[in-house]
């Protein structure tokens, strides 16, 4: 049995991306040993958002975590910027992190590739994830592909952190899917799904109703020729139909292909499969949306449950690097 834990930033509405590739490993996580999953919501400040907006996509992300399947009963479900632990850490490990390891990070580069603005906390946000993990002596963090480096990185930091100061912090590693770890947009199937695109027409989110998620999936780009079959390299979009349709029915990809010979046929089955999956999730979001007082409560138990652990892990941190206790 194991410590698990992993976070959904709020930075857009929840994708089929974060479904496929993290949520719905992290249910069946939930019953380890202790298991936490958190909305990390301070890391949602680092590129350009709204208030108002952040406020929603907050509650969205906790409804849609607990409609997923995540039962607070089972594991502790928080926000991040309840426990504000997480950024004392963050600033400890600020000074174990080295300026050229958080300059290699992709995710980084990627997102400040062309803004006029880029924020310091953008550049630093790996390191914040970092102190989301190393506060819970976790062993394993479930997750899609595009943050296997932050896992490495914090890793990296953990073992520099032990080597200077002491036995402090467990050394985590990432757990990620076999299918689905990197679900691609519709429309640009080189690139990852995400909740930031700048058009939401090749991103399918967890909440799309039916006919959307219908029309998205029979205007997903194809490749040229007519053969369904299981390449990324040479059929990037008909592969990531394939590895959709297969996550969603819980197959593999390459078994997938051999029951379709057409497009519109693996796409109408594709459209079918997701709609099945989302249905009962998109119902159990709209009862549990209905109670916003039953959300404030999970939330506010699931806060104190974590500021218990991550207060010891920060003092223990704390006392290693030399600063007294507090006065
Ligand atoms: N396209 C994806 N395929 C598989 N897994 C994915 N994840 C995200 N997109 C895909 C996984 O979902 C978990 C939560 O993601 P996140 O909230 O940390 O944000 P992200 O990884 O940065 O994903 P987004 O949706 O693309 O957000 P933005 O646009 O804000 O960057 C993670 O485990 C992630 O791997």
């Amino acid at each position: 049995m194991a410590t698990v834990l992993s976070g959904l930033q709020p930075t857009g509405p929840v994708t089929l991306g974060n479904y496929l590739g993290a949520l719905r490993h992290w249910v069946d996580e939930q019953d380890q040993d202790q298991a936490y999953f958190l909305v990390v919501d301070l890391h949602a400040l680092t590129v350009a958002f709204e208030p108002g907006r952040l406020r929603a996509l907050v509650t969205e992300s906790a409804l849609c975590m607990m409609a997923a399947g995540l039962d607070p009963e089972r594991c502790t479900l928080f926000l991040q910027s309840d426990v504000a632990e997480h950024t004392e850490l963050a600033w400890l490990l600020e000074c174990t992190a080295s300026f050229g390891e958080l300059s290699r990070m992709t995710q980084f580069k990627d997102k400040s590739a062309g803004q006029e603005f880029v924020s310091a906390g953008l550049f630093t946000y790996p390191v914040l994830m970092a102190a989301d993990i190393l506060l819970y002596d976790v062993d394993q963090v479930p997750v899609g592909e595009d943050q296997r480096q932050h896992v490495e990185l914090t890793r990296n930091l953990a073992v520099r952190f032990n080597s200077r100061y002491g036995d402090v912090l467990t050394v985590p590693e990432a757990t990620v899917p076999k299918v689905a770890a990197r679900v691609k947009d519709l429309q640009e199937p080189t690139r990852k799904m995400s909740a930031s695109a700048a058009s939401m027409a090749g991103t399918i989110l967890l909440l799309d109703p039916p006919e959307v998620i219908e029309r998205k999936v029979k205007r997903a780009v194809t490749d040229t020729g007519t053969e369904v079959r299981f390449d990324p390299q040479a059929k990037p979009g008909v592969s990531n139909l394939l590895t959709i349709l297969a996550a969603a029915t819980g197959t593999e990809p390459e078994a997938v292909a051999k029951d379709y010979s057409r497009y519109g046929d693996l796409k109408k089955a594709t459209a079918e499969a997701l709609i099945a999956v989302l249905e009962p999730i998109q119902a159990r979001y709209r009862e549990l949306a209905a109670d916003p007082a039953a959300t404030d409560a999970i939330l506010a138990k699931g806060a104190d449950k974590a500021r218990s652990v991550a207060s010891v892990t920060l003092a223990r941190a704390r006392d290693a690097v030399g600063l007294l206790p507090r006065h």
